[in-house]
């Protein structure tokens, strides 16, 4: 195993010597790797090779604790590069390159098609393009709150620059001075179509220098030149910096050079022929077959699981809002955020971090703010960005929150999230302004699909609390626990959710429980299940027909995505069911409880009664009404269904 740094002024003699060595290995073994698989991306892979080789031969790296708390970070943004990028980890023993050849893009190994956070030595799953550097941003910040010194690289593609979502970042990165950042652009000029150029004329370098960036360019496929321009950046502390490394796709094997074809396709027998024999290497080295063969037993070394780091978070005490308090939920939230920020800090730093993207009034983040300065990060309108960076940050060991408006928040970011996801990262995602309650901004302000869409992502886990209490408590335990989570909350005050004693439901003795149906008040003759700001509505409902005479049980389903069995169960007893949602219709809390109303072998008449159509600006009131959701169009509606069964 060999290791160097970035200390002496350039490279040694002995690093040359393995260089020239590696840089023939691996450019074999990216060969092979995608000629195997019949696929991957083997021109991008050689033209980033000499870049990789040095950057992870020098960087602070030690392949027998890759996860080192005090590591570089090494994000690769063009994650299709993955052979590249496998290639040279195995050269410095993050794992055996036979297994990287065997099972390169085979379902039995980690080694995906785009580089795999589950492979030691990759920090971000990434093949999406134009997020990586969103998420060295993320890590940059990670680095900076818990006092490490290390610094984040982040090789890109050239083609990649297209994508709207780096400029966002560069400009974050400017403006937080993370100047640990530093990025290598792999410009050889093509892209999947062809020349870059055409498919998108684009000033590069110009756009980096606009944006506050050291730009400087080398040529690629220097190891010297690569060495001086990454030492001069980590040199740096004045100005992140953006290296353009002039570079040959395909680079090293003739017919691969300089062809677009090349960037998505592995080499087809005959081209594996005459790679193997230019190389002029023992024909033995380019023999297949102890390859297949290790593929076809499913032979392979076991690989070191990435660590999955959450802080320790209490709780803090709930506040308990009165029954006769009128306050919004993202009120309650703001509160609560800060509260267990403060019950979590020690001296000026607390494991919570909030992103905003100017909403910050709207979304009630201005507490945390205001105590926790250094921990709260304005990224304006930029919410691509902004969704990777926090998501990033959440495998930092800090408790990531980012707050938005729903249709910013969710249905801008949806791949971000995913992503995350997939990185197995611990987002806190809280938008406001979901649902119908968005005040008179309208249908394009209206988030009527939060929960169809979230549902979409395995490890999200959805919270929509009926009223401040529920909020206090929901917040509170999610931040507590590990995972990705999402609390939903309207714009309106809403009324306290009380028992029928009067006291507040969602306080004293109770305790947020994931999935539990809380049941408001009993009945016999059907169920009304209400979620979020909808739920003082849908009581008024049923208090009206419980004086009519019919007498209906209402529940609150906080995570409709996930009821308990028992829930399940107690509804099926009933005679009706109607789920009452500011949501669409169509893919919110009504369809998740059909769905586990079936998977439990349940059947009952069921009335669903949500958002049909986009619905017209004004205020909440005339909004819902519009939209046959006021108390009295619920009423109405319930009392038709109910009749029609019992006649
Ligand atoms: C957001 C996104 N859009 C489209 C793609 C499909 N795609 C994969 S690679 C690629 C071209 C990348 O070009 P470049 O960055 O120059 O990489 P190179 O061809 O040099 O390997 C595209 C469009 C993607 N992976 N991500």
């Amino acid at each position: 195993m060999r290791r160097w740094s970035f200390g002496p002024e350039t490279l040694s003699a002995d690093y040359l010597e393995w260089h020239e060595s590696a840089r023939a290995q691996c450019r074999r073994e990216i060969v092979q790797m995608t000629h195997l698989a019949d696929s991957g991306h083997p021109g991008g892979s050689l033209s980033s090779l000499d870049v990789y080789l040095v950057l992870y031969s020098h960087a602070n790296l030690d392949p027998q604790n890759p996860w080192a708390r005090e590591r570089d970070r090494i994000v690769v943004s063009h994650g299709h590069t993955s052979p590249g990028v496998y290639s040279v980890l195995a050269r410095l023993g993050y794992f055996p390159p036979e297994d990287v050849i065997a099972h390169f893009r085979r379902t039995s190994h980690v080694f995906e098609g785009h580089i795999e956070r589950e492979a030691p030595g990759v920090e971000w799953t990434t093949g999406n393009l134009g997020q990586g550097l969103s998420a060295a941003a993320g890590m940059a910040l990670g680095l900076r709150l818990r006092g490490i010194a290390a610094r984040v690289f982040v090789p890109m593609g050239d083609g990649e620059q297209q994508k709207g979502q780096i400029a966002e970042a560069r400009r974050f990165i400017a403006k937080y001075a993370l100047h640990n950042v530093t990025v290598i652009i792999d410009r050889n000029r093509l892209q999947i179509g062809g020349e870059t150029a055409k498919i998108m004329p684009q000033r590069i370098e110009d756009g980096w220098r606009a944006d506050g960036w050291h730009t400087v360019e080398i040529d690629g496929h220097d190891p010297v030149a690569i060495y001086r321009a990454l030492r001069s950046a980590a040199g740096d502390a004045a100005q992140p910096h953006a290296i353009i490394a002039n570079s040959v796709m395909g680079k090293g094997v003739s017919f691969m050079e300089n062809k677009a074809d090349f960037h998505g396709r592995g080499p087809k027998p005959d081209e594996y022929a005459r790679a193997a024999k230019e190389s002029g290497e023992d024909p033995a080295l380019w023999n297949l077959e102890p390859y297949r063969a290790r593929a076809a037993a499913g032979a392979k070394r076991p690989l070191p699981k990435p660590p999955n780091e959450y802080p320790r978070i209490v709780p803090g005490e709930p506040r308990t809002y009165a029954g006769d308090t009128k306050t919004d939920n993202r009120s309650a939230f703001g509160a609560a955020l800060a509260d267990v920020a403060k019950a979590n800090a020690r001296g000026t730093f607390t494991p919570i971090a909030v992103f905003d993207c100017d909403l910050e009034g709207s979304v009630k983040t201005e507490a945390f703010h205001a105590a926790f300065p250094a921990h709260f990060f304005e990224a304006g309108i930029q919410e691509h960005h902004t969704a990777a960076c926090a998501g990033a940050l959440s495998i930092e060991g800090i408790a990531s929150v980012f707050a938005d408006f729903g249709v910013f928040g969710i249905c801008e970011t949806y791949n971000q999230h995913r992503l995350t996801d997939i990185n197995h990262g611990h987002l806190k995602l809280v938008c406001t302004h979901i649902g119908l309650d968005v005040g008179e901004d309208g249908k394009t302000h209206q988030c009527i699909d939060y929960v169809g869409v979230l549902r979409n992502i395995f490890g999200m886990r959805i919270i929509v609390p009926a009223d401040p209490n529920q909020t206090d408590r929901a917040l509170r335990y999610l931040l507590a626990e590990p995972g990705m989570f999402f609390l939903g909350m309207g714009r309106s005050k809403l009324p306290v959710i009380t028992a029928e004693d009067g006291s507040p439901y969602f306080a004293g003795g109770y305790r947020f429980e994931p999935g539990r149906g809380d049941w408001i008040r009993r009945g016999a003759q059907g169920i009304v299940v209400a979620m979020g700001t909808v739920t003082g509505r849908a009581f008024q409902a049923v208090s009206a027909l419980a004086k009519e005479g019919l007498a209906l049980g209402l529940a609150h389903l906080a995570m409709p995505a996930e009821p308990t069995a028992d829930f399940i169960d107690e509804i099926a007893r009933a005679p009706l069911l109607v789920t009452v949602e500011d949501h669409s219709v169509r893919t919110g809390l009504g369809e998740c409880l059909a769905a586990a109303l079936f998977a439990r072998g349940h059947a009952l008449p069921h009335l669903r009664l949500g958002v049909e159509r986009y619905a017209p600006s004004g205020g909440a009131n005339s909004v819902f009404l519009s939209q046959r959701l006021d108390a009295e169009s619920i009423q109405e509606r319930i009392r038709d269904f109910a009749c029609a069964r019992t006649r």
